[in-house]
């Protein structure tokens, strides 16, 4: 299962007290939970085809989302089991082009997605469909297996599209949340100081670019009066849909526009608003997993099942001041991983070595005792997950991000490495500047340690270490690239 945008500290297993996971959480008590899990690129379609292919999106060709063609000929996990004799699904948000490929049954959403009656592409047909998308993705799912071949072994990709952006709620749950503050974080008015370029002129801060119509859930803006682009959402819903919506947000809207707060109490409003909706989607989430969850134990598939949950990359959650993800910081960067496999990993497992979601296809093709192309690029980590000894695992990953779009959040392209402890980030581009973080003593990544003097060892062994990974997964050299 892989959801849309998922960050993990919206997943209790991983600590941050924000919110309630049980049934998420319930992979972590019965299986593993990984905490330093990473995405070699931290956007969605090039996540996608990492996760498939087992490569870095050079080698793929799916680098971003907008102009990047995803060759969907190329070898992916989901064929490589189909050809070993398993029946397979892909359910849910695709984002790749073309149909996809590899699968017995295959069910998408078109492009992003919607959330309310959202048309499905299932097997080149395409529909509306009247519900929640959440409750959809996980029905479809659902039937799927209890009607699949179960002469077969089986592999299904569950692929959520909430919680991305713009955040509708169920409607069970549209109050949910309506009366928790939730902690602002305490670098959300970060002014970027200690920091280059990128971080300075990105265009993903909570206070500037959550607009007021599908962001923030007004119909009109509350300071012109005009019309936001809110509408073209809602021309979506029933009339008894688009009624209880209003009921709850025409009266939280109402409050706000009483007394309309000012300066650093808007920025704060507007926190609270993001978090709230972007909490109840993962509600439904969760509810799915849980779903799954249920459905496997009816069916006495427990046992022998691997459940994987994760998320195309991470997300800000108001650190930094942040929504959105892209760079290398370490919220967007990580993303969550939890396995639960009874025969072979122990409950209560913690996985603390680097893994990273070019990983994903290997080790589901070592589960399966398929075997893996020599021109995968990831690890399998069958054996940590299991608790076995490890001769000699990576003490380092690579990123790579490409998408620099002015309209899109407007964050520049940067490649890097992190080890354990020290992250090193070359942003290139239309600029040439390097960043360094002692991620123990800054883990929020406040300070560029680059130019201290008191690190030069340090950023010797990484720019070392990040020329040997550039090398070992043939890389380009990052500058003079053209871009459509
Ligand atoms: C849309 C969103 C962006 C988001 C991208 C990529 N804007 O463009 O905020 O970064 O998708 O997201 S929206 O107003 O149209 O929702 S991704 O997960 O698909 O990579
Ligand atoms: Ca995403």
């Amino acid at each position: 299962m892989m959801s849309d945008d998922h960050a993990y500290q919206a997943i209790s297993a991983y600590g941050s007290g924000l919110n309630q996971t049980p049934n998420i959480d319930r992979l972590a008590k019965e299986g593993a939970l990984f905490t330093k899990s990473f995405v070699t690129n931290s956007i969605c379609g090039p996540s996608r085809a990492v996760v498939l292919t087992g490569k870095f999106n050079h080698l793929s060709g799916k680098t971003d989302n907008q102009h990047a063609i995803f060759n969907n000929d190329q070898v992916t996990f989901a064929k490589l089991l189909k050809k070993a004799g398993y029946t397979t699904a892909m359910v849910g948000k695709w984002h790749l082009n073309g149909d996809p490929q590899g699968f017995d049954y295959w069910n998408v959403l078109p492009g992003q997605g919607e959330y309310y009656n959202p048309d499905f592409n299932e097997m080149g047909v395409k529909k509306r469909v009247e519900g929640y998308v959440t409750t959809l993705t996980t029905k479809f799912a659902l039937d799927w297996l209890e009607n699949r071949d179960t002469s077969k072994p089986f592999c299904l990709m569950l692929q959520q599209k909430a919680p991305h952006r713009t955040w509708l709620a169920e409607e069970k749950y549209l109050n949910l949340y309506e009366d928790t503050e939730f902690p602002l974080p305490d670098n959300f008015f970060d002014d970027y100081s200690g920091r280059g370029t990128a971080a300075h002129t990105q265009r993903m801060k909570i206070s500037e670019y959550l607009n007021w119509g599908h962001d923030l859930k007004f119909e009109n803006d509350p300071f012109t009066g005009e019309t936001t682009n809110f509408l073209p959402e809602i021309k979506r819903f029933t009339p008894q849909q688009l009624a209880n919506w209003r009921a709850v947000y025409d009266k939280l809207n109402a409050v706000f526009l009483k007394k309309i707060p000012e300066g650093a109490e808007l920025d704060k409003w507007k926190y609270q608003r993001y978090m709230r909706d972007y909490l109840k989607c993962v509600k439904s989430v969760d509810d799915g997993v849980g779903e799954v969850l249920a459905y496997l134990k009816a069916h006495g598939l427990e046992e022998n099942t691997i459940v994987v949950y994760t998320s195309d990359q991470g997300f800000y959650l108001g650190e930094h001041g942040w929504f959105d993800k892209r760079f290398m910081y370490e919220e967007s960067l990580r993303t969550p991983l939890l396995i639960r496999y009874p025969k072979e990993i122990k409950p209560g497992t913690v996985v603390s070595n680097l893994v990273q979601n070019l990983d994903y296809a290997p080790s589901i093709l070592d589960y399966a005792g398929v075997s893996v192309p020599r021109d995968m690029q990831g690890e399998s980590f069958r054996k940590l997950a299991a608790g076995k000894p490890v001769k000699k695992w990576r003490d380092a990953i690579y990123y790579h991000y490409y998408e620099y779009l002015a309209n899109v959040h407007n964050v520049k392209r940067h490649y890097g490495v992190r080890t354990d402890r020290y992250k090193l980030i070359h942003f290139y581009y239309d600029v040439d500047e390097w960043e360094m973080y002692d991620l123990e003593k800054d883990p929020k990544e406040m300070k560029s340690i680059y130019d201290d003097p008191a690190y030069a060892k340090e950023r010797v062994a990484l720019h070392k270490k990040l020329t040997q990974l550039r090398k070992k997964y043939k890389d380009r050299d990052g500058l003079g690239e053209t871009f459509p």
